[in-house]
């Protein structure tokens, strides 16, 4: 590999999904709280305001909050009486397919428009099996799913339909807030993520009956001191966890706006350069800018494993959000049941996309820093591909 002129190189490591810490002293406020009331779970005052602050935010009726979206998407399937098979876009992060799957539902992999990364809902009829109940539709990059489309789907089949949002806290489908789309939502607030609550997740729904069989769901089943009504689980956010929520998410301004003028500055530098596209988000529609992901064409002269290991040599942790697809993982790939699926979209995108890092850790200098180790892979003669493709 060619070496970087040191001052391109970032002073010090870049991550993508470097936690954001807003309101630091609103956090160590409601710290105190916790301690003077000695109230630490079991569904205390914290998590109880911040259930009503995101259902305001968002504008539904329902928020049960969860110790993480994993567990909130497990739950939600449980609470909506899926059975059989359920659909699910295999280009997104494994936990969408895992809770299906962990549920003793069986997965069919849907491919993805290439476009928006999104479930083809052009081809979800070939999909459609004897036995599908749902749709798990994710909202991947923060950017919603053709939902109108998915709404007419599931109901012209008599599905039910899941959304993962849990990349997608705060944004907006035709101007409205997504939380109260299809039969329920799922959030994450996991670190990683704009709006964090160290861990957690949230599940949102106009259906109230829904949301009342989930809080027995993420809680042994109890609907009162010693009275047990349902099968259930552990799933509750502890009051810590909320504390955080709460915080991040009255700073949730201070992050979308970093992060917006963070996406202007790699669109502004990477500009022009043959080969490269940034993916775009919704003209007019809110989000939290929280995933800068670059597609790496043949025009570029090195491929993106060789630009990634550019990027990691520099400190930049890059990440190939989500190679290698999710029927391509275990334990899907070795289930006679998926041999020979193929899903060319998927495929082709798990080959050319990168994470780049944004948040409140990275500034301008950082931005210039990274692209301009992108542009010098773009260039083409010397810094063309070695003979080990870095
Ligand atoms: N559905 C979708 C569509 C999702 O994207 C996710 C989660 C879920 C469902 C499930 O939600 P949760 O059950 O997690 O609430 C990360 C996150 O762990 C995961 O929440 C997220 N999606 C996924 C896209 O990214 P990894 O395996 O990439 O995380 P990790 O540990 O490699 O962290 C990424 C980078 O962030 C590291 O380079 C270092 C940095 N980092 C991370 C943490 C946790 C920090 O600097 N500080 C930290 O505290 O999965």
């Amino acid at each position: 590999m060619n070496d970087h002129p040191a001052e391109i190189l970032p002073a010090r490591v870049l991550h993508v999904g470097r936690p954001n810490l807003v309101g630091r002293d609103r956090f160590l406020g409601y710290v105190g709280q916790i301690l003077d009331d000695l109230r630490f779970t079991n569904r205390g005052p914290l998590v109880d305001l911040f259930e009503r602050r995101i259902a305001e935010h968002l504008g539904v009726a329902h928020c049960v909050v969860t110790s993480n979206a994993t567990l909130a998407l497990s739950l939600a399937a449980q609470a909506m009486g899926l059975t059989g098979s359920v659909i699910v876009p295999a280009f997104t992060f494994v936990a969408s397919a895992h809770t299906m799957h962990g549920n003793g539902l069986r997965v069919i992999f849907a491919d993805v428009d290439p476009d928006t990364h999104h479930i083809d809902v052009d081809r979800l009829e070939a999909c459609l099996a004897p036995d599908t109940s749902a749709v798990l539709a994710v909202n991947l990059w923060g950017n919603p799913c053709r939902i109108r489309e998915l709404e007419a789907f599931c109901a012209k089949h008599g599905l039910k339909l899941l959304f993962d949002s849990a990349q997608a806290f705060g944004s907006t489908y035709e101007g409205r807030r997504l939380g109260g789309f299809g039969d329920a939502e799922v959030f994450s607030f996991h670190a990683t993520k704009a709006i964090n609550s160290f861990e957690g997740g949230a599940i949102t729904t106009n259906d109230a009956e829904l949301a009342a069989r989930l809080r027995l769901l993420i809680n042994f089943g109890f609907s009162d001191e010693d009275c047990v009504d349902d099968w259930g689980t552990n799933a509750k956010m502890p009051e810590v966890c909320a504390a955080m929520g709460l915080s991040s998410l009255e700073g949730l301004e201070t992050v979308f706006s970093h992060n917006r003028r963070i996406f202007g500055i790699y669109a502004e530098l990477l500009e022009g350069l043959p080969g490269l596209t940034l993916q775009p988000y919704g003209a007019g529609e809110e989000a939290a800018h929280h995933y800068v992901v670059l597609r790496i064409d043949d025009a570029l002269p090195v491929s993106r494993d060789a630009l990634l290991a550019r990027l990691r040599a520099a400190r930049v942790m890059a990440r190939r959000y989500f190679h290698p697809g999710c029927h391509r993982s275990e334990p899907y790939r070795s289930m006679p049941i998926y041999e020979g699926v193929s899903l060319p979209v998927t495929e082709d995108l798990c080959q050319r996309l990168l994470c780049l890092p944004t948040g409140l850790a990275i500034e301008r200098p950082d931005v210039a820093a990274i692209c301009a180790i992108i542009t010098a892979a773009a260039q083409p003669g010397p810094d063309a591909p070695s003979a080990n493709g870095v």
